[in-house]
């Protein structure tokens, strides 16, 4: 019998452009496999500091209200300073209880996270199983399994490592039961900004319909093996059905991270909604594979409810797709762009500035093709090489990089280049990027033209983008370049 307090915690710089959240799809699958497997064994309680905040004083008091067995936290590599930092105060006021963590940090820094001694467990890649064994092990009076546990890492009380390699234990995704919505207050993720910026739903919710990615993309972090397994169409609509009747949904956001890589099941997904007559909205705000489309299936897409779709091209430079491993054909995506948008679609492009050796020329390249596209809006992203990936590998030995502790949060200002270009005038690129892209009149007419929503919106996002180009990222800029300074010894400056 196991009472867990699970926990998702908010990055330092959560505020601005930089509040999204979505439900904690992880830890509520988590949730939902152990209630399967463990029927009426354990209780759950999820706290999201991003809904509702807590100061360490308030997080201890929930804990000794709610008198956890075992505390389970959740984090992206951002969030880690924080997870740290509460991990330090729980295990000073309830030393007692076990604390375990996984998520995204923990599949890429993997034992770094057990190095401040604070987190007794943690579990590294997919978590269904390990999670549910762990679980078994502590009703046991295990609290130092021997046997191996998918992806579970501890250190003994003598010290010894305990180290599982992850994903030993995979579930089908016939097995991955819907993630326990029961235990997140949904209306709370409706008032924070959202992943799908056009949105204005009263009540949305998010799918991840399949796992596991094909492609070796240089910069991404691979916490699923690569495998690709989608869940049958038939159980996604089946989700959404069940969304809309117990909680109102009207609109989702798939945030898969390869969605429709089998194009039959995405036709069929479409094809299950109609048959349903499921009246909803649906958008990709996580990108979609943008070559792997043609007409029939944007056309189906959006003839189901899709309205709006994000593209990620990354690069428009072909030696920087090969770089980063990406290969995405770009006229393919630019001629599918260019079709979403015909079909009614709202669309988004995902562009990253400064890959290792990228020069002025391929930096361009990138920009004119977002400029030329008939997209309706874009994010220009700094290239950040976090911990993990091949990327961070490959950015060694560029410009002086050394890995940095990038678990402070702040992923927008990125002090170094690793271009080709200064940082200072990689950001210069960047700014330049957002204002020729959105300042374009013959853009800001379709934005106006099309916009999915209430169009007064549009002069709030503005407003918002504005406030980014001219006062945030200024600011960011100064504050990390101050910092660099700082860090740097006086032969570096
Ligand atoms: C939703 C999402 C977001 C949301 C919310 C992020 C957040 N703070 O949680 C938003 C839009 C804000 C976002 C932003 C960013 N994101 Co994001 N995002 C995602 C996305 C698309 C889906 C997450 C999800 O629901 N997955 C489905 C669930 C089922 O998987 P899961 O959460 O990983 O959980 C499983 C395991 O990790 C494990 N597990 C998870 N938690 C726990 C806890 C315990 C105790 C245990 C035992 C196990 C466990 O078990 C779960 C079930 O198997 C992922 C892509 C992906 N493939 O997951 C990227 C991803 C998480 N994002 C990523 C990145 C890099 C970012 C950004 C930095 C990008 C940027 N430069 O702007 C920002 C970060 C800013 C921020 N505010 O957090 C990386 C994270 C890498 C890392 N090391 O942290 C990912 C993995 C994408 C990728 N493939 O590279 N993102
Ligand atoms: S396509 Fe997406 S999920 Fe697949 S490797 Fe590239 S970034 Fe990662």
């Amino acid at each position: 019998m196991a009472h867990i307090l699970m926990i998702k915690p908010k990055h330092p710089h959560f505020r601005g452009m930089n509040r999204t959240a979505t439900p904690p799809l992880g830890l509520m699958s988590l949730a939902a496999f152990a209630r399967i497997r463990r029927p009426g064994k354990d209780t759950f309680l999820i706290a999201d500091e991003r809904v509702h905040p807590r100061s360490m004083d308030q997080w201890s008091g929930l804990v000794r209200e709610f008198e956890p067995t075992l505390i389970a936290i959740s984090a992206v590599t951002v969030e880690g300073s924080r997870l740290e930092k509460m991990a330090l105060r729980f295990k000073a006021d309830f030393p007692h209880i076990p604390i375990i963590a996984g998520g995204p940090l923990v599949s890429a820094s993997g034992l770094r996270v057990l190095e401040s001694g604070h987190i007794g467990y943690i579990l590294q890649g997919e978590g269904e199983v390990g999670f549910t064994e762990f679980l078994d092990a502590l009703d046991n009076g295990d609290r130092f399994p021997e046997h191996p546990i998918s992806g579970l890492a501890f250190k003994k009380p003598d010290q010894t490592l305990v180290e599982n390699p992850m994903n030993l234990h995979v579930p089908d995704m016939e097995d991955i039961p819907i993630p326990a919505w029961d235990l997140v207050d949904l209306s709370g993720y409706q008032g924070l900004s959202r992943f799908t910026p056009t949105d204005a739903s009263t009540r949305y919710a998010v799918l991840f319909t399949s796992r596991g990615c094909p492609y070796g993309c240089v910069y991404c972090h691979r916490i699923f093996p690569k495998k690709f397994r989608p869940m049958k169409a038939s159980r996604v609509v089946d989700e959404m059905e069940y969304l809309v009747r117990e909680y109102g949904v009207s609109s989702f956001e798939i945030i898969d991270d390869i969605f429709n890589l089998d194009y039959n099941r995405a036709m069929e997904f479409c094809r299950e909604i109609k048959k349903r007559n499921l009246k909803v909205k649906i958008s990709f705000p996580n990108g979609v594979r943008g070559d792997l489309l043609d007409r029939d299936l944007l056309r189906e897409l959006a003839s189901a409810g899709v309205y709006q779709i994000a593209f990620a091209v990354e690069s428009a430079s072909p030696r920087i797709q090969k770089l980063i491993k990406k290969g995405i054909d770009l006229e393919r995506i630019r001629e599918n762009i260019a079709i979403a948008t015909e079909e009614g679609m709202f669309t988004w492009g995902f562009f990253m500035l400064g890959f290792p050796t990228e020069t002025r020329k391929e930096l361009m390249q990138t920009l004119k093709f977002a400029f030329t596209s008939k997209l309706h809006g874009a994010y220009f992203f700094s290239v950040v090489p976090y911990e993990g990936t091949e990327l961070a590998a490959m950015a060694m030995g560029h410009n002086n990089f050394q890995p940095r502790d990038l678990r402070d949060g702040d992923y927008h200002h990125f002090p170094k280049s690793l271009a080709n270009v200064s940082a200072r005038e990689l950001s210069l690129f960047q700014v330049m990027a957002f204002f020729i892209f959105f300042f374009d009149p013959r853009r800001i007419y379709r934005i106006l033209r099309d916009y999915p929503h209430d169009r007064r919106q549009v002069i709030r996002k503005f407003f918002t983008l504005s406030h980014f180009l001219f006062i945030e990222k200024p600011a960011g800029l100064l504050k990390s370049f101050a910092q660099t300074l700082a860090r740097l010894g006086p032969g570096e400056k």
